[in-house]
């Protein structure tokens, strides 16, 4: 008897010290693990989709403990997500902000919580500064510069019809979101050194490869004598090819095809002649991010801005080095 209430006893102590395992747990504060929530945009392009798996993958390697949310392209998924972050006390909340307005209230509450905000891959355009500690990501207005100047050096090829306009249509990204502005932004910014380069219709495809199809089947029913598409990520360029091609047209030749990611299916799409030019723009920012976690919570010094490395590839360029693209 004695000896079962001991055992009893015992166990029933085990259970209360692994309650308390769990409990500080789930606050890493209180222990030596970092806890980050991570607000995701969605899951709607294969860029987005080679990040979520380097967030994911290096936090693992990093030891930091993951919480993480898709938030299928909706601002009040994020803004819900933030605030389920702060009410369990992670010790630091990432994100990568749909559009780039309206986030002033909720990262206020993070900042009044003490808990720091790092921006991943896409900016707010929020005036106070002091409501995140850094953004990492690309230089979006730079990618749409690119784009441009690559058109602006290519012209006489990119006047399929000869008839001394080139008449480009933009499948813009998601409305309001920071690369859909920036790379407009840029790329308008470089096509003005040539005014036989006009932009003819924009339109948003909301970053899919089905919305840049949809967009692309309008476009080819209402404007005559498209020269060039650009298309401001490669799976909304990819939808365009599958309409050009519905159409009975040749992409890459019929029409010109300018993105932006530098993703496999683009690049293989590069080296098969249907796009004729991509901007890399690096989705691989978790090794980055989780460094930067780190730091921040160390209370050591980070930029306030970190860009992203990257380069642009033209057919020749793509056929190298596809067989090791990581993503
Ligand atoms: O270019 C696009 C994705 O924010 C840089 O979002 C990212 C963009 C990327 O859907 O493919």
């Amino acid at each position: 008897m004695v000896k079962k209430s001991l055992i009893a006893a015992a166990a029933i102590s085990m259970s209360a010290a692994m309650l308390t395992a769990c409990g500080s747990d789930s606050n890493a504060s209180d222990d030596d693990t970092i806890t980050m929530g991570f607000s995701q945009v969605g899951a709607e392009s294969g860029w987005r989709t080679a990040n979520t798996a380097s967030i994911q993958a290096s936090a693992k390697e990093a030891g930091i403990d993951l919480k993480f949310a898709d938030a299928q392209q909706k601002q009040e998924n994020q803004i819900k997500a933030i605030r389920s972050y702060i009410q369990q006390k992670v010790d630091v909340i990432a994100f990568s902000p749909v559009v780039e307005s309206g986030w002033d209230t909720v990262l206020q509450e993070a900042k009044r919580a003490g808990i720091p905000v790092i921006l991943t891959d896409r900016a707010v355009d929020s005036d106070d500064t002091s409501l995140y500690e850094t953004f990492l990501g690309s230089d979006f207005v730079l990618e749409g510069e690119k784009a441009g100047e690559w058109l602006v050096a290519n012209a006489a090829d990119a006047d399929v019809d000869g008839d001394g306009t080139i008449k480009v249509v933009q499948l813009e990204g998601t409305t309001g979101a920071a690369p859909a502005i920036d790379r407009a932004d840029g790329f308008a910014t470089a096509i003005a050194a040539d005014p036989s380069i006009e932009v003819t219709a924009s339109q948003t495809g909301d970053f899919t490869r089905d919305g840049g199809k949809q967009v692309m089947e309008s476009f080819l029913n209402s404007v005559q004598g498209i020269d060039v598409v650009f298309a401001h990520n490669d799976d909304m360029g990819l939808g365009a090819i599958e309409a050009i091609e519905a159409a009975g047209l040749v992409p890459g030749k019929d029409i010109k095809i300018i993105t932006i990611d530098a993703v496999k299916d683009g690049m293989q799409a590069l080296v098969d002649g249907k796009i004729n030019f991509i901007v890399e723009c690096n989705p691989l920012l978790g090794p980055q991010l989780m460094e930067l976690a780190k730091k921040v919570l160390a209370g050591e010094e980070v930029p306030k801005r970190v860009v992203t490395d990257e380069t642009t590839f033209t057919q020749e360029e793509a056929a190298a080095v596809l067989a090791d693209r990581q993503y």
